[in-house]
């Protein structure tokens, strides 16, 4: 079992799933800290609820895809001289911090779909710096790797018996027994989770922290609005929508109703993997921009009647703010916005990060 060609096939799995999880990490990342050259496609509409469903499901399918192979090659973390040459000390090193990172990184990830923060350093940007480091001591590792790769390919290729660390007596498993485990712990993990964002397994999400279908009026909640301390705020018959670019001006919400309202069926794609679609209608952002005379390409703050909190506020790029699905929605699945979801108004656009739809809107300003 702990031989290098169950090591290639296992490290094989896990590479692409960490492959997939980094793209899809950067991809988010970028999303939510543009460069300012940035742009980014709003279409298809379920675009960024793809990315973090794959993000979240390979992350998740990644861990026991690390215990195995940890597993398979933990004898050699006893191999005796330990240093034997500067490139097998690069390797060592490698591994070591390989080991440690992916560990401290899938931990965190799974915590953070538990929405639990327990530490003292910020979440994403300590898991972007992760990301980075576990990708290059990766690439490092199959760079050392290389030459015993090959060598498991080309046996294979011509059918000549596999590379078998004979220091190690094989015992217990049989390598058969030992994939199957591994593939079904994969399996079931996914298959347990996936549901919270690929809805036809919606019904075997046993174990992700979110039912996506399940709170007012179909839709699940992150932040409520008393956690946001907006209750009394987002009822009051004196709110308005204050609307800052070239000709201001402030609506009333009964004027917002009296605007076109258009509708579209976009889905909430939370960070943290549970997305659900919905029917949501109200007015163009676009609409709201020429109301007030701002600029073709302009972007947008969109601030919200939330004290503090780290969404209160939030930009839009021009490509978002042009788009004719992006709205300040006013109606959701056919009802008036629950105030949970973001009562007077909130921004829902298509491919975007639920984080950036934010709720409880009182000032939109145009930027330059
Ligand atoms: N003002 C404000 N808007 C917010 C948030 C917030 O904390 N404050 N949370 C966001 C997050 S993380 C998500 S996933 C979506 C969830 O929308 P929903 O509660 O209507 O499903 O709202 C977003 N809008
Ligand atoms: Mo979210």
């Amino acid at each position: 079992m702990h031989n290098p060609r169950v090591a290639v096939s296992i490290g094989r799995l896990l590479a692409t799933c960490l492959v997939v999880c980094f793209l899809t990490g950067l991809y988010s990342h970028y999303l939510q800290e543009p460069a300012s050259w940035m742009s980014f496609p709003t279409r298809p509409v379920w675009l960024y609820r793809v990315n973090q469903g794959a993000h979240v499901a390979t992350g998740i399918a990644a861990i026991p895809l690390l215990m195995a192979k940890l597993w398979v090659v933990y004898p050699r973390l006893f191999e005796w001289p330990p240093l034997r040459s500067a490139m097998h000390g690069l390797e060592r090193a490698s591994i070591a911090v390989f080991v440690a990172a992916s560990l401290l990184q899938l931990f965190m990830g799974l915590l953070n779909t538990l929405q639990w923060y327990p530490w003292p350093f910020p979440f994403r940007e300590t898991h972007f710096f992760l990301a980075w480091v576990i990708i290059g001591s990766l690439l490092i590792h199959i760079a050392v790797k290389l030459p015993l790769i090959r060598e498991h390919w080309r046996r294979a290729r011509d059918g000549a018996p596999a590379v078998i660390d004979t220091a190690v007596p094989a015992r217990g498993w049989s390598r058969r027994g030992f994939f199957t485990a591994v593939g079904l712990t994969v399996a079931t993990v996914t298959v347990t989770t996936v549901g919270q964002s690929f809805s036809p397994l919606q019904k075997l999400n046993l174990f992700a922290p979110r039912t996506p279908n399940k709170g007012p009026q179909g839709l699940a909640v992150n932040r409520t609005a008393t956690q946001a301390g907006v209750l009394s705020s987002a009822r009051s018959p004196d709110w308005r929508l204050q609307i800052k670019g070239p000709r201001p001006v402030t609506l009333t919400l009964s004027e917002l109703h009296q605007m076109p309202q258009f509708q579209a069926r976009l889905p909430i794609s939370c960070v943290e993997g549970w997305s659900q679609n919905a029917d949501w209608s109200g007015v163009r952002v676009r609409d709201l921009l020429d109301r007030v005379g701002a600029p073709a390409g302009s972007g947008l703050r969109v601030i919200s009647l939330e004290p503090s909190g780290p969404f209160a506020q939030t930009e839009m790029g021009p490509e978002f703010a042009a788009d004719e699905l992006t709205l300040l929605a006013l109606r959701l699945n056919g009802e008036v916005l629950d105030i949970e979801h973001g009562y007077p108004a909130r921004i829902i656009a298509p491919a975007r990060p639920g984080v950036l739809q934010t709720k409880w809107v009182r000032t939109l300003e145009v930027l330059a």
